[in-house]
């Protein structure tokens, strides 16, 4: 069988994350109309009889200006150290092509295959309009393939993990057949709060919020509750008042909706406690990263 990592290299909000989550058919990584979501490097396996690829969801391309910002494109940068291919996600609005158009040099001098993926065709409103947006991304760089993509829809998703396939190194499986990622439950949880952080909150409350998971204890037995405990912590006092809300109703929108999710991911009940702290600068101070785990 073919088997070997893959890493996903983009802009920010084209759809990285949003493909892994749909090849793999689990929700791995947290997703959000907003640029930066992801900030970490998140490890994925993707199995099939023929191939296992071993995915390497990574933040947005951008021109960083905080700590945090140059952290996170570092991840990107190097997680290319470590890769047999390289899945480069674009999105085919006009601004996507452009960005893309300005990424590709160094993606193409590269030394592995790197797949092309043009994402969000479903925004395309007639199949012609795509072929010239296809033409000229092809004539970015020497693409071992460039594919039309809806990560959204799921369209393209299957060809486009052949197509990654057949870039990989024969060789035997990396990780057991049941292994979906190394993340700990710790880490998705802390993930899928800042998840309800991003999709709940506006402007630039969700930059200046890390969340903690403070302790994660497990039952004695399947009808308790596994109780976790989370810090929110944001940059300024006022954006604590936003993040609790009025009479307390953001907060417990968050709490609740990332319980539901974190329920579906344990398959257990689970008893959140979200606390929220105001950690000031934390994103434009080295030590401010290491202490929320960047
Ligand atoms: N219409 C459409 N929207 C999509 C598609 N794929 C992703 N999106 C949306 O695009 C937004 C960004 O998706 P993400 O998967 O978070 O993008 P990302 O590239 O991981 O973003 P960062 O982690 O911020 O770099 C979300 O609102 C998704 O629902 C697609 O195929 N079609
Ligand atoms: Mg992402």
């Amino acid at each position: 069988m073919h088997a070997g990592f893959v890493a996903i290299i983009g802009a920010p909000n084209v759809g990285k994350s949003t493909f892994l989550n749909q090849a793999l058919g689990f929700k791995l990584a947290i997703t959000s109309d907003k640029p930066q979501t992801t900030r970490h490097r998140l490890l994925g396996v993707h199995h099939t009889p023929e191939a296992q690829i071993v995915f390497l969801d990574t933040p947005g391309i951008h021109a960083a200006k905080t700590a945090l910002n140059r952290r996170m494109v570092a991840v990107a940068w190097e997680a290319l150290a470590e890769v047999d291919a390289v899945l480069f996600m674009a999105e085919v609005s006009a601004k996507g092509m452009e960005r893309a158009a300005a990424l590709a040099p160094r993606l193409a001098a590269l030394k592995v295959p790197v797949v092309l993926a043009l994402n969000k065709i479903d925004l395309v409103p007639r199949k012609q309009a795509l072929l010239p947006l296809l033409e000229r991304a092809a004539g970015w760089g020497d693409w071992k393939a460039v594919v039309p993509l809806s990560g959204l829809k799921g369209d393209g998703v299957e060809l486009l993990v052949k197509e990654l396939s057949a870039c990989l190194p024969e060789g035997p499986p990396l990780f057991p057949e049941d292994v979906i990622t190394d993340l700990p439950m710790r880490f998705m949880a802390a993930e899928l709060i800042r998840e309800k952080v991003f999709r709940l909150t506006s402007q630039e409350v969700p930059y200046g919020v890390a969340v903690t998971v403070d302790q994660y204890l497990e039952p004695p037995d399947e009808d308790h509750p596994v109780a976790i405990t989370a810090t929110i912590h944001v940059e300024r006092s006022g954006h604590k008042g936003i993040i609790i809300g009025k009479g307390g109703a953001m907060i417990k929108k968050i709490g609740t909706q990332a319980r539901q999710d974190l329920e579906k991911l344990i398959g257990q009940h689970v008893f959140l406690d979200l606390l929220v702290r105001v950690e000031p600068k934390w994103s434009r101070r080295e030590q401010g990263l290491s202490k929320l785990g960047y």
